[in-house]
């Protein structure tokens, strides 16, 4: 494997950073997950957006330009050969001084890119469903660190993940401060109810994931009402259907949430159609290296 650092291609045992980096002394930086599905990769457009969006927001300079970073992401698809991937892009602070205050990094940004594999969830439960819980730790809330940014940060969600984990659950559904249900620790929740599609609206402390967008996009192309709608856990008890959605999770059916039983226990019809239009969606579109 051959790991992307600042402009060079090292092997993965040569793959180092400084432990001056203020991405691992603070969490100081942004990052990305993206997939590549058979030498396309997907909405790679839309995740540099995003990640620039994220840099933008805590005042951190990549140094690349947008084209630049999606040719150095293509370049070492190329290097490693690979034609299925999941991608990590990491930009930090950079090395620095100990200390908090930016200014105290020399001012270069570091970029990393791995090209790997990435299985979110055992094989199986794309077929059977999750059956997950809602735990105790509330997603950030937007005022102090907006879950909109993908910083390197993600303690939040670990503890999310830990509680499940503890509880013998997969994934664990996040609530906001106000306790509506904002999102899973790496993925977006769906319900789906009479045949409309609902997820949260991205205000609710929930992250405008890319595949959450993908999905409004197959359903608005499929003629399928879907709302972002603010939810609570009851509506989620109540619901014909759930799923979960991102990157690296891609979409997974969820059966089970706190002990209610959903639907019919089994991926519902509108969930498994709706994987299905994905699964076609990611082998036809994205960029072609
Ligand atoms: N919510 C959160 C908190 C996330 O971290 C999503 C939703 C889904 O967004 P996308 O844009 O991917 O549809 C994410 C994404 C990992 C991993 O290593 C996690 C994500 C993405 C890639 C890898 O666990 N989270």
């Amino acid at each position: 494997m051959k790991v992307y650092i600042n402009g060079k291609f090292y092997e993965k045992s040569e793959a180092k950073i400084s432990v001056f980096d203020h991405g691992l002394l603070y969490g100081d930086g942004v990052f990305e997950g993206i997939r590549v599905y058979n030498r396309l990769v997907f909405k790679l457009k839309e995740h540099i957006e995003r990640l620039f969006e994220s840099a933008k927001s805590i005042m951190l300079k990549i140094s690349l330009t947008k084209e630049q970073l999606l040719e150095v992401v293509i370049q070492t698809l190329k290097e490693n050969k690979l034609d299925d991937a999941y991608i990590r892009l990491i930009v930090t602070r950079g090395e620095g001084d100990l200390g908090l205050d930016p200014r105290k990094c020399f001012g270069r940004s570091s970029i990393i890119i791995i090209a790997d594999k990435i299985a979110l969830y055992p094989k199986e439960l794309y077929k059977e469903g999750l059956k997950i819980i809602t735990v105790p730790t509330v997603r950030n809330v937007p005022e102090a660190l907006n879950p909109q940014i993908k910083s390197l940060n993600y303690l939040n969600n670990i503890l999310a993940k830990i509680e499940a984990l503890n509880a013998g659950f997969d994934e664990a559904i996040m609530l906001d401060h106000l306790g509506y249900v904002a999102e899973c620790t790496g993925d977006n929740i769906f319900i789906v109810k009479k045949n409309h599609l609902y997820t949260p609206p991205q205000c609710m402390g929930t992250l405008r994931g890319i595949t959450r967008d993908a999905v409004l996009e197959i359903s608005r192309k499929n003629k399928i009402f879907a709302h972002e709608h603010v939810l609570t856990r009851h509506e989620v008890y109540i619901s014909d259907e759930c799923f979960l959605t991102g990157t690296a999770a891609e979409i997974i059916p969820v059966v089970c949430v706190d002990g209610r039983v959903i639907g019919a226990g089994k991926p519902g019809k509108m969930t498994l159609s709706i994987m299905k239009k994905f699964k076609e969606l990611t082998r036809r579109e994205g960029v072609k290296y």
